[in-house]
């Protein structure tokens, strides 16, 4: 049961699917025993990282400490889904960079930002429309829709279980399984 391993990559608006998609994906690797491991900005700001916030300087810190760990991870033979809003292109391709090729998997997970702001799963869109949370991507800062993603996912139009199959495949062919 040896296989290669590598990091995927989730980018997208906050409340477009990344986490819960990044969770489902794990779910079934973790079911044929592919050992994963998760990073997710939201808990990973509470650790490691809970000395950085949302100006574009920390945002960009914030992705090269996950990338970072996500690379040991990687270089120990884990799986790794890091599920990261990762607003700018620039901060995902120096995450891409830090590995080797074929092991970054970038995941555009698309939703339009109505959408996501009709879904506002913790109140924070509304939050950030009242100005009671500054620089909130989306709102008050940008996302920058990446250029040639690996594959995109599109949460407003397919299912989960589809999005996820559609990923989970994919990691699957990558990994020669
Ligand atoms: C964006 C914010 C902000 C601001 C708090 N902008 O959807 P969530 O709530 O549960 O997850 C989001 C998380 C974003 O952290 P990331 O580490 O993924 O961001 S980045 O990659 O840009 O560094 C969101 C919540 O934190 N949150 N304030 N201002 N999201």
């Amino acid at each position: 049961n040896h296989h290669k391993s590598m990091i995927i990559w989730f980018t997208g608006l906050s409340g477009s699917g990344k986490s819960t998609l990044a969770n489902l994906v794990e779910m079934a690797l973790h079911s044929e025993g592919i050992r994963t491991y998760l990073l997710d900005g939201d808990n990973i700001r509470h650790g490691i990282n809970n000395n950085l916030n949302f100006s574009p300087e920390d945002r960009k810190e914030n992705i090269r400490r996950i990338a970072e760990v996500g690379k040991l991870f990687v270089d120990a033979g884990i799986v790794v889904l890091a599920a990261v809003i990762s607003p700018y292109a620039e901060d995902r391709e120096n995450a891409r960079s830090i590995f080797g090729p074929g092991e970054f998997v970038e995941v555009y997970v698309k939703c339009p930002l109505d959408e996501c702001e009709a879904r506002d799963p913790k109140g924070l869109y509304k939050k950030a429309r009242a100005g009671e949370i500054k620089n909130f991507t989306g709102i008050s800062q940008p996302y920058e829709i990446p250029v040639a993603p690996d594959l995109v996912v599109d949460t407003a139009n397919s299912n989960l279980a589809e999005s996820m199959k559609l990923v989970h495949e994919y990691i699957k062919e990558r990994l020669q399984l």
